[in-house]
């Protein structure tokens, strides 16, 4: 690093930013995401509304961020407006409440959106690094996201340095970004492998406000551990896998593997690991989780590209950082706009693994939203793979909160990904292939292989309450599972007329 750039503490940097700034952040997940000068505005948002003055800002990130950031400054109130994607207990309430405005977006959208000035200006860009020079070269940490992008469009830059991350982490990165539209070109990847761009990002260093050191871990929580469940499903997605393969639908040279985020993905993948009838293979993914770590090690995932390295701290410290000569020609980080595009997805021929909060009868998929209202997280980059991917699969526990739920339902609560682009639903209980089927023929395959045996017989109930129609919806009906727990807790006695 440059004594010629300027190093300030977190609280004066803070004290750059006003009220009503929209702010770029690093982060995509808690990997790589901006930490101590987040934590700073909130106390200074705390200090401003204490003195009777508004004090708010706009953020936009590459996905979900740590609790230093997102939790903070949630808690302080001083998040106006928030976009793509977040998963924080107290920016949730925040949201719920109408406290924040949240724009849901699908992620491969938000560097051309941020580039051609849909989402507003950004003044400030605070963004995590291991490295910058006097130049302006920029090494980024444990992850890409939208930083290149922010870096590049933010009218000011303030750098968090953060010493906990090996510098060695140059070379872990290919920095691409596309022309925009007219100007677009082929992005030029035909292999999961295939490097485009360049290891740092480059910006005017007349834009770098100030340097902050850091030196803390990435606040990755640890995942569930798989248990029967979870075990379960994970089996039934590696041997639906295993099949296609069997039968030919998918090529002996297999195809590259997108798994999505959260305890149910994580066993996902743990399980086709471990599963014989599955073949050594690539990822081309968004988020790369805990597990795969272990298929790198064992040799069963060969290779990983994906924006962000969410991994526990001390995996990614013992592991990951204590071997970086075995991990560097194995792990890859690229843009969100890369590694979530529809153009790499078609082309890869990308298998998509992602997890559904409801699923309806005809293949519909709610991942967003709680009982039609309640947001939990956002769509991420589960559109970005369902809709392009190769084959599409959705998994869900077939039940949820004891059994009172159904996961499946008559008709989702919330719309996210609709029985056009998903193509295999796999719960506990079973695998049900929609390829080539009428709603129908839909209604009953997810019913009879997906759903909790105790929710079949209302299941059926409600496909048979309408018969006319190329898609057999009762209007009457079709929110009947949800009413009946908004009534009583509990699923169970749903009420169709
Ligand atoms: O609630 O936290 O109170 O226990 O939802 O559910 O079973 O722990 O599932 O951690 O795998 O997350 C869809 C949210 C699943 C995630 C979602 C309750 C359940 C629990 C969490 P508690 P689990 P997971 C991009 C991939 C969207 C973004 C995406 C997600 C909590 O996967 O955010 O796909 N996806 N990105 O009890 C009421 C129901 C419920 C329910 C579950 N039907 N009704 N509550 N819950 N089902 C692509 C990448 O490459 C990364």
């Amino acid at each position: 690093m440059s004594s010629k750039l300027t190093t300030l503490t977190a609280a004066e940097a803070a004290a750059l930013i006003n009220h009503g700034s929209t702010i770029g952040v690093s982060g995509f997940t808690p990997a790589g995401a901006a930490k101590i000068v987040p934590k700073a505005i909130a106390a200074r948002a705390r200090a401003e509304h204490e003195a009777g003055r508004p004090f708010k800002v706009a953020i936009i990130s590459g996905a979900s961020t740590g609790d230093s950031l997102d939790g903070e400054l949630a808690r302080a109130d001083a998040i106006s407006w928030r976009t793509p994607y977040q998963s924080n207990k107290s920016l949730r309430e925040c949201i719920n409440a109408g406290r924040t405005q949240f724009f849901d977006m699908h992620l491969s959208h938000v560097a051309q959106q941020i580039r051609r000035g849909f989402l507003g200006k950004i003044h400030w860009a605070i963004v995590e690094a291991c490295d910058v020079t006097e130049n302006g070269e920029i090494t980024l940490t444990t992850s890409v996201g939208a930083s290149p992008t922010i870096l590049n469009q933010a009218e000011r830059v303030i750098i968090e340095l953060n010493r906990y991350h090996s510098p060695k982490l140059r070379g872990f990165h290919d920095i691409y970004e596309p022309l925009d539209p007219p100007f677009r070109k082929v992005i030029p990847i035909e292999k999961c492998t295939d490097r485009i761009g360049t290891e740092t990002v480059k910006i005017d260093p007349k834009k770098i406000a100030c340097i902050v050191e850091n030196n803390a871990n990435d606040e990755v929580g640890g995942f569930d551990a798989p248990d029967v469940l979870t075990d379960k499903i994970g089996a039934n997605v590696a041997s639906f896998i295993a099949n296609e393969i069997a039968v030919g639908r998918i090529p002996r040279e297999f195809l590259p593997l997108q798994s999505g985020v959260g305890n149910i993905a994580n066993a996902v993948l743990g399980a086709l690991g471990t599963n014989p009838d599955i073949p050594n293979f690539q990822m081309f993914s968004e988020v790369i989780q805990d597990s795969v770590i272990g298929l790198i090690r064992s040799g069963k995932c060969t290779f990983a590209t994906g924006t962000s390295l969410t991994i526990a701290p001390a995996l990614l410290k013992d592991t990951v950082y204590a071997d970086m000569d075995f991990f560097r020609p194995r792990l890859l980080l690229r843009p969100q706009e890369i590694t979530n595009n529809p153009e790499m997805v078609r082309r890869l021929g990308i298998i998509s693994v992602n997890t559904a909060i409801e699923a309806d009868i005809f293949g519909n998929i709610n991942s967003t939203h709680i009982m039609g209202s309640s947001l939990m997280n956002g769509i991420g980059g589960s559109g970005d793979f369902t809709r392009n991917a190769y084959i599409s699969i959705f998994t869900c526990p077939s039940s949820a909160k004891g059994g009172k739920i159904s996961a499946i339902v008559p008709f989702v609560s919330h719309l996210d990904h609709s029985e056009h682009s998903v193509q295999v639903l796999i719960t506990e209980q079973g695998i049900a292939d929609l390829r080539g089927k009428s709603p129908s023929e839909r209604s009953l395959e997810i019913i009879n292989k997906c759903a909790h045996p105790d929710y079949r017989d209302l299941l059926m109930r409600y496909r048979e309450s309408t018969k006319n129609g190329q898609t057999k919806t009762s209007l009457a009906n079709a929110f009947a599972f949800h009413q009946q727990f908004l009534a009583t807790g509990d699923m169970h006695g749903a009420k169709i007329l």
